[in-house]
């Protein structure tokens, strides 16, 4: 397999990323692994990126962790510590992903599988292509759920659905992910760059701090109490009031034509 196992590009403020390693469908090996994490690291610290959108080249999403590149984790006929491995390669990214005060879409293009179905848990909105499919693979290889599914699966479709998703190992197709709320729209697979990309340009224009800010809150909203969510709003709210992109708002409001704004 020849070139970047990561696609990287940036315009009029969107940051798209493709897997690509087609030939693996996507898999994570190290190299991807790693490219992804300075992907995001570069999306955090760049003002003119204002949205990201993560898919996949070929037929697929991802289909997870590689199974042919465990010599990465371990020798061979040893036992494999995937601990330290969820650790040092996963877990920061998907801490990251959420972290980023900035929109994640996930065009779901085809299979997303075992952590591959975790990454587009872990983005903030997914939409996908009608040829696209789910599954939480991990029970079939006798491994349990990883990367931060058996903290969103549940919180997206309820406990019993993540459930009988996690203890089968059943592939789902697009139609029954969006009757389950797991993607927000479903479409015909050409058409699935161009909703990604009028969504991010969308997002992209939209009030960039505030955005960041609703991220925080609701994710933080996630393990809180109501009060603490409401204290929570209140401090957020503070901060958004003070930007040039609240103040343009009001004022366009009042002129009765749409806000222009800066993301600050
Ligand atoms: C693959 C893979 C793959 C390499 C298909 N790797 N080549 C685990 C351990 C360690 C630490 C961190 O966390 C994890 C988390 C995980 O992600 S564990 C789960 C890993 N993923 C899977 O178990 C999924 C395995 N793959 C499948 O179930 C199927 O391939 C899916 C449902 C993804 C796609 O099915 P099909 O569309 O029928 O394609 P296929 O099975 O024919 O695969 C096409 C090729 O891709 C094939 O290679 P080949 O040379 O025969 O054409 C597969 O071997 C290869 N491939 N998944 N994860």
């Amino acid at each position: 397999m020849s070139g970047s196992p990561l696609l990287q590009e940036s315009t009029d403020g969107v940051m798209r990323l493709t897997l690509n390693r087609p030939d693996a469908l996507n898999a994570f090996n190290l190299e991807l692994l790693e490219a992804l994490g300075e992907a995001f690291r570069q999306a955090e610290g760049d003002v003119g990126v204002r949205a990201v959108v993560l898919t996949g080249a070929g037929r697929a999403f991802s289909a997870g962790q590689d199974m042919r590149a465990l010599e990465e984790i371990g020798p061979p006929g040893k036992p494999l510590h995937l601990g330290p491995w969820l650790r040092t390669h996963y877990n920061p990214l998907i801490l990251k992903m959420r972290s980023l005060e900035k929109p994640i879409v996930a065009a779901v293009n085809g299979v997303a599988a075992g952590a591959g179905m975790s990454l587009a848990l872990a983005s903030d909105i997914r939409i996908a292509s009608i040829d696209a499919s789910f599954t939480q693979a991990f029970a079939a290889l006798g491994l349990v759920p990883d990367a931060g599914s058996t903290f969103f699966l549940p919180r997206l479709v309820g406990l019993g659905k993540a459930l009988e998703l996690c203890l089968t190992a059943d592939r789902i197709d697009a139609g029954e992910a969006l009757r389950l709320g797991l993607v927000s729209r479903v479409v015909p697979a050409e058409e699935l760059d161009t909703a990604a990309l009028e969504l991010t340009n969308k997002l992209a224009s939209a009030a960039g701090k505030a955005i960041g800010l609703i991220k925080r809150g609701l994710n933080r909203a996630l393990a809180a109490s109501l009060d603490e969510s409401l204290e929570y709003e209140a401090l957020l709210q503070e901060v958004a009031g003070r930007t040039e992109d609240f103040r343009e708002g009001v004022i366009a409001f009042s002129e009765k034509r749409p806000p222009r704004f800066l993301g600050r």
